[in-house]
């Protein structure tokens, strides 16, 4: 079988941790690297709880690279540090980081001889600002060239946005928000992109209901390791704008679930990048690119997904 070859970009959240769990669970997906973006972490949190997972899974084959990029628009600090919960929790302690992983370039110069050098077109996955591979595709005009496709959560496209401070109109999605100007400038690159907004992802907010689904299968010791993680998030719950979604988890599914699980539109999508609207993702007929968009998702087949993803790779784990 021909794997799919796959860069995973992160910015270190609870959920982007997930991703990365759930990615490690693929047979079919050919991890060339893993690089993080310093938004919704601290670099050096999500780079340990990146190179615990990939100790835990046994995959100390995979290059890590630190970004060195960073947004207009600093994430609140208070959700920086929610990953340092998932890093206090008793198996990550246990599991021990190997730093020889880390290479020297940074994510956006990894990223860009990788998509240069790459024998077969890489699809990278984004659960952070784009900041990276912006640059990546700026530094070598070939890297285009090696890039299949683009799959990244990000936007909201006909429902609310999730940024809620001074000067905004609320109608942008975090990911975009951090680096507008980037966003911007990569959907006029003209890359295939296939974009999980919050329009999808509001169907799955991390509530009781999906954790109690989780629970009944906590007898797989990596379902129980992701409740334990999903656990950390519910300090965002119930509070109306702050409630935690399965956001990356979404995006990260889109690589491996039946296609009948979501709804993809083709939609001509520009980035605002003026007040106050700033990183708004609208529908824009005259000037706008064109985005595979996931405009729907059925819950119930995203979370049979997940459940049996991660049931399946219970081998894999190490010292559990
Ligand atoms: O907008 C969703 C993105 C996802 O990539 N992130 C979190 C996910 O990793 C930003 C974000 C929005 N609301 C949040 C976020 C919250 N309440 N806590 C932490 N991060
Ligand atoms: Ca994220």
């Amino acid at each position: 079988m021909n794997k799919l070859p796959v860069i995973f970009d992160h910015d270190g959240g609870i959920d982007d941790l997930l991703s990365l769990m759930l990615l490690l669970t693929m047979e079919h997906v050919d991890l060339k690297g893993v690089t993080i973006t310093p938004a919704d972490c601290f670099l050096s949190d999500a780079t340990s709880s990146t190179l615990k997972i990939l100790k835990l899974f046994g995959r100390e084959d995979v290059p890590v690279a630190q970004g060195r990029l960073h947004g207009i628009n600093p994430f609140h600090y208070d959700w920086r540090a929610q990953p340092k919960m998932v890093n206090a929790l008793p198996i990550m302690i246990r599991t021990k980081e190997n730093r020889d992983l880390i290479v020297k370039q940074p994510a956006d110069v990894f990223i860009a001889e990788q998509l240069e050098q790459a024998e077969h077109p890489i699809t990278v996955l984004m659960t952070g600002p784009c900041s990276n591979l912006t640059a990546a595709l700026e530094l070598n005009p070939n890297a285009k060239n090696g890039l299949e496709r683009l799959v990244w959560m990000g936007g909201a496209v006909d429902v609310k946005g999730n940024v809620a401070t001074h000067n905004h109109d609320g109608s942008a999605e975090w990911n975009v928000y951090w680096d507008y100007l980037s966003a911007n400038r990569l959907l006029k690159s003209g890359i295939n992109i296939t974009l999980m907004p919050l329009d999808a992802t509001n169907c799955l907010p991390i509530d009781h209901a999906f954790l109690s689904e989780l629970a009944q299968h906590s007898e797989h010791r990596l379902v129980d390791l992701a409740g334990q993680f999903w656990a950390c998030t519910v300090a965002s719950i119930p509070s109306y704008e702050f409630t935690y979604f399965l956001w990356d988890v979404m995006a990260t599914c889109v690589l491996g679930i039946e296609p009948d699980a979501i709804k993809v539109e083709n939609c001509k999508l520009s980035v605002a990048i003026h007040e106050p609207n700033e990183g708004q993702t609208y529908r824009d007929e005259k000037s706008g690119n064109n985005v595979d968009v996931v405009v729907k998702a059925e819950r119930e087949k995203v979370i049979t997904y997940l459940i049996k993803q991660l049931k399946s790779s219970n081998h894999n784990i190490t010292n559990l």
